[in-house]
């Protein structure tokens, strides 16, 4: 029997340079895989100061803004596209607060930075928003269509 299936939400998550820097991919990658979520599309990128204007566009009156700018075009960060149930608020609580301070241990921030200015990952805010950034830092041929034959407990 096919059955019909609705298109999953799906959002853009980011490993910072120091994230990179500091050997946490793997790390960041197998907790989105064990919580049950589907990578799509994946790629390392320098990114260009223009682009990560793009990307922040609503923060470039903040004073922390050219030294955003900066920090995250420091080095290569890890582009990726994670698709599932609630992605986009359950990616959030995995990554935690802005501020290391007020995230919880067992969050990625919360288990791994320290400094507001340095952390390690970026996650959409909003469904609206992940849409967004998906478009912006992917184009549509990098994004994987992939279905396992069955699909059991996950997704
Ligand atoms: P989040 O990344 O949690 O969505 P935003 O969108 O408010 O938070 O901020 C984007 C990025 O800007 C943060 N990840 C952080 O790197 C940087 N940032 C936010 N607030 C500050 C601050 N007060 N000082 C320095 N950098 C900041």
């Amino acid at each position: 029997v096919r059955v019909m299936r609705m298109p999953r939400e799906r959002t853009y998550i980011m490993v910072k340079p120091d994230g990179v820097q500091r050997g946490l991919v793997g790390e960041i990658i197998k907790r989105f895989e064990q919580r049950g979520f589907k990578l799509v599309a994946m790629k390392m990128k320098a990114a260009s100061p223009e682009l990560l204007q793009q990307h922040y566009a609503d923060l470039s009156s903040k004073p922390f803004f050219p030294g955003l700018i900066a920090y995250v075009g420091s080095g290569p960060v890890v582009c990726m596209v994670w698709e599932g149930t609630d992605v986009v608020k359950t990616g959030r609580k995995m990554l935690g607060e802005t501020k290391p301070l007020e995230s919880n241990p067992g969050t990625i921030r919360g288990d791994y930075c320290i400094d507001v200015g340095r952390n390690i990952i970026h996650g959409s805010d909003s469904v609206d928003s992940a849409n967004k950034e998906i478009n912006l830092w992917f184009t549509p041929e990098e994004i994987c269509e992939w279905r396992s034959m069955e699909e059991p407990w996950v997704y």
